[in-house]
């Protein structure tokens, strides 16, 4: 491993053989189970962490709890402050943060430092926005009367993260949660625990060095029993968690039952649009790095591609002549462009996906398969997989998290498409590609796409922070990162105030003593 240079980066990190999986920031404890976290690019043990028990949790739980006693009451631009620090470490440790990404998530390296530069720019978003947590003024009904909201801090705010963004979901969220004045329990994939432990010491320099208290930034580890323990909790108004839908669905429950807020952003089953008037040459582009980027691990993978039928063979020739160009193997060498898969597991569901598809009548038109031999010795590396199929396949119907790419037909207007498009639980990402402005317009109406992000000429995956993230249906209803994301972050208050010396009752209600 040490000719990628990651022993240094997990130096530069404070990444030790064996790390405690438990924190309320740089105190660092835990009495729970062992997790070994593998790299799937080359099956090397890269660390353990040791992961929270109950007792550590309320330990964190009783930290996080007071240390927002403070925070709320320190001014939100300051709070920006904090941010501001905590973007700049994020810019020093670029390098060595981008290379772990990579190496225990197995996205390739520029994704690695790309997945960083999403953290430093939401980051630089959130402290502009750390002096513009805005609420509206109303016009009473009442003389004398002034009416106005404000936002304030929410209190502990549980993240619960997934493997495939180790890093930048957990930004998207904490980084808006503390210049709301809240504080943050994270509980990164029991996939990429390391990645976490690497954050956690970056943010808890910055509240030390500016003198802040233990359990503005907590991290706690393990698998769902220890999640259980956050969406039960109720000293946490808010669980924002990213993920599977069967898991969200558990959150959305567990969290409901005790009137909580969660924050869902859960599977995608994402569709371009291929019209007759698309630019050919731009839709592979898009159609290749939305299907295989990230191995197909992004929840905004591109999964379907609904082409016209009278472009239908033209698409699908450009689209099978670029995947013969792809170069499978380590993701730190950047002449590679697909890493492998997280685990073994997920190989086992790439191959059921290719499996099925074929028994529902689906025709493989690039072979898949698991790659063997020198370089691919973690089992991990599979070949991008193209199929022709119908949208009522069951296993079309359902997302999985691997290179696998489904082409479906249509026919007629570009209304057929966007009801194919639609016809999915999911609904997260969606791309038409054309240049016909009245077909770009009826997919972006009230009756197109049905999703959270719906874009022209783009692929699926590869969405800015600026932005609201989410989407409708299954995959949640949440939005986080960009645009006013923000206010779920924080709670409303209507304030109404009297500088007279009346009492009139609003609704011109008279009630005389
Ligand atoms: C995810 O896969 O959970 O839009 C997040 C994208 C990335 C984020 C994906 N910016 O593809």
């Amino acid at each position: 491993a040490t000719e990628f240079g990651i022993d240094e980066a997990l130096k530069a990190l404070g990444i030790a053989a064996l790390n405690e999986g438990t924190s309320t920031g740089s105190d660092n404890f835990s009495s729970g189970e062992v997790i070994e976290s593998y790299s799937p690019v080359d099956g090397t043990l890269i660390g353990k962490v040791k992961t929270t028990s109950k007792t550590d949790y309320e330990k964190v739980m009783s930290t996080a709890t007071t240390a927002f006693q403070s925070w709320r009451k320190k001014p939100a631009p300051l709070r920006g402050e904090i941010v501001r620090q905590f973007g700049d470490k994020l810019r020093e440790s670029k390098e060595p943060l981008g290379k772990l990404v990579s190496y225990e998530m197995g996205k390739s390296y520029q994704e690695g430092l790309g997945e960083v530069q999403e953290m430093i720019d939401i980051c630089d978003f959130a402290v502009g926005l750390s002096r513009q947590l805005h609420g509206l003024t109303m016009h009473s009904e009442r003389p004398g009367h002034r009416m106005y909201e404000q936002y304030h801090p929410l209190g502990v705010v549980g993240i619960i993260s997934a493997f495939n963004f180790p890093v930048a979901v957990w930004a998207w969220n904490t980084a808006l949660a503390w210049i709301c004045g809240d504080v943050c329990v994270w509980k990164p994939s029991e996939k990429t625990p390391l990645c976490g432990v690497a954050c956690q010491h970056i943010a808890a320099e910055v509240f030390k060095a500016n003198g802040l208290p233990e359990g503005i930034s907590c991290l706690i580890n393990g698998d769902y029993k220890v999640g259980e323990m956050m969406t039960n909790d109720g000293r946490i108004p808010l669980v924002s968690a990213t993920g599977s839908i069967r898991m969200g669905k558990i959150v959305a429950q567990a969290v409901a039952a005790r009137l909580g807020k969660s924050l869902l952003e859960l599977g995608g089953n994402n569709a371009i649009i291929v019209t007759p008037d698309a630019d050919i040459k731009m839709t592979v582009i898009g159609a290749v790095f939305g299907a295989v980027g990230t191995a197909g691990q992004r929840c905004t993978s591109t999964r379907r591609l609904i082409i016209h039928d009278s472009i239908y063979d033209k698409v699908k020739n450009a689209i099978v002549d670029a995947y013969e160009q792809l170069r499978i193997g380590n993701p730190l060498d950047e002449n590679n462009h697909v890493g492998p898969l997280i685990d073994t597991d997920a190989v086992a569901q790439y191959n059921n996906a290719l499996e099925k598809v074929v028994a529902e009548g689906g025709q493989i038109i690039v072979e898949g398969g698991v790659m063997q031999g020198e370089g691919y010795e973690s089992g991990c590396y599979v070949k991008p997989a193209i199929a022709e199929a119908k949208n009522d396949f069951e296993i079309v119907q359902h997302e999985t998290f691997a290179p696998v790419l489904y082409l479906l037909k249509y026919t007629g207007e570009v209304e057929n498409a966007i009801a194919i498009q639609n016809g999915v639980v999911q609904g997260l990402s969606s791309a038409i590609m054309t240049n016909n402005l009245r077909e770009a317009e009826r997919f972006l109406s009230a009756s197109g796409s049905d999703c959270g992000i719906a874009n022209v000429n783009i692929g699926t995956s590869g969405a800015e922070i600026g932005g609201a993230f989410g989407g409708e249906k299954e995959t949640g209803g949440g939005r986080e990162s960009g645009s006013d994301a923000w206010k779920v972050y924080m709670r409303r208050q209507t304030n109404t105030i009297n500088y007279t010396t009346e009492l009139p009752l609003a609704q011109g209600i008279k009630f005389d003593l």
